[in-house]
């Protein structure tokens, strides 16, 4: 296993879309490893293939408290939502950086794992937020594009801050 620099802000490649995955090989399981090490040591929840300059459509992730919970998404898709969310998000890619964004408070996503088999992961809170983030990042989107910046938005559903 190896680190991977941290591509920041600034840099177009943050812009671009991602290609799926088509071969699960030992070229896969090298970035796989390489990013899950870069994240842990980052001390961040998530990162996606293209913030360690790779175009292709891998996420790694681990919202848990004690870094129990590790995740492998390749060629993720959101499958269903419920409800939402207003809370604090950051990116490894914007150090310093941090705003509240409006995101679905449970997110259903479906990815294959290192040897292709699709699974289903359900997400709650921190974990939801993260999947949104990291599937974002593989089009190009970063939290600031979805960031609330008018307090009246982020009062309630009610409708009462509209
Ligand atoms: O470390 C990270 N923290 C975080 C907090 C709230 C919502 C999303 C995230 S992801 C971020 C790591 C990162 O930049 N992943 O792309
Ligand atoms: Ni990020």
């Amino acid at each position: 296993m190896a680190t991977r620099n941290i591509v920041k802000v600034g840099d177009d490649i943050l812009r671009k879309k991602s290609r799926p995955v088509e071969k699960f090989d030992k070229r896969l399981w090298q970035l796989l490893d390489d990013m899950k090490e870069t994240m842990y040591l980052a001390n961040g929840v998530g990162l996606a293939a293209v913030q360690v300059g790779v175009l292709r459509r891998v996420v790694v992730l681990d919202c848990s408290q004690d870094r129990s919970d590790y995740l492998e998404l390749i060629n993720p898709e959101i499958i269903d939502t419920e409800g939402e969310q207003r809370e604090q998000e950051g990116c490894l890619s914007l150090p310093g950086e941090c705003g509240i964004t409006l995101r679905p408070a449970v997110v259903r996503v479906k990815a294959q794992d290192r040897d292709g088999n699709w699974c289903v992961y359900k997400g709650e809170g921190l974990k939801a937020r993260c999947f949104c983030h990291e599937i974002d990042h593989l089009d190009g989107i970063l939290f600031t594009d979805r960031e609330i910046k008018d307090v009246s938005e982020i009062q309630n559903e009610t409708g009462s801050g509209q």
